[in-house]
């Protein structure tokens, strides 16, 4: 595989932001309903279950993130829809764990009911342990939806790569261990640092993982750009945590689709109870900075994620 380097690549094609966010959106959608089990395989309830929170809802900010990552290196569509729609079933099995009674206990998400309030709690446990395998078996190449080729088809050290990579990112050393942090720290004042910590394993491995797979999806990058997308990436996993302790103060349940407030009235850490609104609000704007001067060796190839870090910081929801 030959090295990407920012200098050899052509700049993507001029479809306007807005027009391209939807259709990857939409790309995305098509791409997990023919991913996920159908609703009338055996076991037909958690199937059911398993497309009721994953299908028709979300920002998709983790496949956008990937496709734009992807721009970089020149990846197919077509392996990008398969890193993508991996790391959303991690995000939504996430969110269907975290909304349990015995962790956050909501009743709300995308604006619905909650999947152990619609199905039951056995049922939201699975469906996050289905999403979950079934997000490492489309990186490990496991063909669905009755297609007979792998749906993913790089390099296989490639691939292995990406497993390695989404599995750190959703373990004990990110996601989950950044959730245990996170319920841990109830009534307890963190400082900055241990604050950034908690959001950089919960929120930000994610997100990390996201931009890291969808760029290797393609042409393999330099050691210098790969580090420079790495920067990228971890002040974007934090800005848009910030971003979100700001909504979670300042927009309402019905825009957000999920519980306004939650994280004051429980008494949680976050980057407004620390920095005040305002402060919480030039700390973003410092990230997207950040994030934007981290970009800079790609030239053109980084319109796509510069458009969207400017979504991630102004978005309303
Ligand atoms: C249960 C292992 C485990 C981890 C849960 C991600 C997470 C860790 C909990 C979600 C709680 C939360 C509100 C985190 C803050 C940031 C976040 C991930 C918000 C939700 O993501 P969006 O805004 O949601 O991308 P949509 O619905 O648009 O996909």
């Amino acid at each position: 595989m030959s090295t990407h380097t920012a200098a050899t690549a052509a700049p993507p094609a001029a479809i306007p932001f807005g027009e391209w966010m939807h259709d990857v959106q939409a790309r995305i959608e098509v791409a997990l309903d023919r991913f996920l089990p159908a609703a009338d395989a055996i076991p037909d309830r958690l199937h059911q279950a398993m497309r009721y929170v994953t299908l028709g809802g979300g920002k998709r900010v983790r496949p956008l993130l990937a496709f734009a990552a992807g721009e970089l290196t020149g990846a197919a569509p077509e392996q990008l829809e398969v890193a993508a729609a991996a790391v959303e079933l991690i995000h939504v099995y996430s969110l269907v764990h975290d909304d349990l009674p015995c962790m956050d206990d909501d009743v709300l998400r995308r604006g619905r009911p909650t999947c152990h309030v619609e199905f039951d709690e056995p049922t939201a446990l699975l469906v996050g342990d289905s999403l979950q395998t079934l997000a490492f078996g489309l990186l490990a190449g496991e063909s669905t939806g009755g297609a007979s080729s792998p749906l993913l088809a790089l390099a296989p050290a490639r691939q292995l790569e990406m497993v390695r990579l989404l599995a750190h990112a959703s373990g004990s050393l990110g996601m989950a261990g950044g959730q245990a942090i996170d319920l841990a720290s109830v009534g307890k004042p963190l400082n900055q640092p241990e604050l950034e910590l908690m959001h950089a394993l919960k929120t930000g491995a994610l997100i990390r993982a996201a931009t890291l797979l969808g760029a290797l999806c393609g042409e393999a990058m330099d050691d210098t750009a790969r580090a420079a997308l790495d920067r990228f990436a971890r002040r974007a996993g934090l800005l848009f945590q910030v971003v979100d302790d700001i909504l979670d103060c300042t927009a309402s349940t019905a825009t957000l689709g999920k519980t306004a407030g939650k994280d004051a009235a429980a008494d949680k850490p976050t980057y407004v109870s620390l920095l005040g609104l305002n402060g919480a609000r030039e700390f973003a704007e410092r990230l997207r900075n950040e994030a934007l001067e981290a970009l800079s060796m790609f030239g053109s190839r980084a319109d796509r994620l510069i458009a969207l870090t400017d979504f991630i910081t102004h978005r309303k929801f």
